[in-house]
């Protein structure tokens, strides 16, 4: 008798700048995978429930300090502790969808030019870690940006900020394989659409026996 091996979930990943609207995308999202019929967990980075989550939340509100490489090493630590889990959802065959990942760890770190925070020098504690199946890139003008409210008060939400970050993140999702660009200027359902039509498409082509990958 043979047994069917199990269907692997896929790793679901969502960037964007503050304002292109992730979270309420994350959420309609978990909620048409769920009656689907999909299990669904969703998740964001930075966790700031762990200790080390909680290192970097003091710090984007401001009431901590620290060196711009030891805040970069903390949230790619953040990731590498709940990186196992993430595995562990995956082979059960759970869809894991992923407010934020190494791409914002990257832009946002190597936007504050700092002479030796390089993207290459960014990059290099993400390697290892699982590779999304899918990323989908929430781009947002700046205009549009601006009509959605003022910025909030945390580290990096200002002008000056995230113009760096939407100029490095065009820089590295040129490059990155498995990027789906959305226009989040369009109505919440219209982008809602567009991510359930590319998710659809990742899981279909998805090899849901082979392993997760890993980021290089
Ligand atoms: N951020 C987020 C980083 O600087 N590096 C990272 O690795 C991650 C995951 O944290 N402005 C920044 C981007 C955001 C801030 O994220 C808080 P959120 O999604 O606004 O809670
Ligand atoms: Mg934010």
């Amino acid at each position: 008798q043979s047994t069917s091996p199990t269907r692997r979930g896929a790793l679901i990943v969502v960037e964007g700048l503050d304002r292109a609207g992730k979270s309420s995308q994350c959420e309609m999202l978990r909620d048409s995978l769920s009656r689907q019929g999909h299990v669904v967990k969703y998740i964001r980075f930075p966790d700031r429930t762990t200790p080390i989550g909680k290192l970097i939340d003091s710090y984007l509100r401001g009431s901590s300090h620290q060196d711009d490489h030891s805040i970069h090493l903390l949230f790619s630590a953040n990731r590498w502790e709940i990186s196992k889990s993430i595995e562990e959802d995956i082979a059960n065959g759970t869809m894991v969808i992923v407010d934020r990942y190494s791409y914002s760890g990257v832009v946002y770190s190597a936007a504050k030019a700092n002479p030796t925070l390089s993207l290459e020098w960014a990059w290099r504690p993400e390697i290892g870690l699982p590779r999304p199946d899918i990323c989908l890139f929430l781009r947002i003008s700046p205009e549009e940006a601006a009509k959605r409210g003022g910025f909030g008060a945390e580290r990096y939400e200002n002008g000056e900020m995230q113009t760096r970050v939407r100029e490095l993140f065009q820089t590295i999702f040129e490059k990155q394989q498995d990027v789906s660009i959305i226009d989040a200027g369009k109505s919440i359902e219209e982008v809602s659409q567009e991510i359930q039509g590319a998710v659809a498409g990742c899981i279909a082509r998805l090899d849901v026996t082979g392993a997760l990958r890993k980021l290089g």
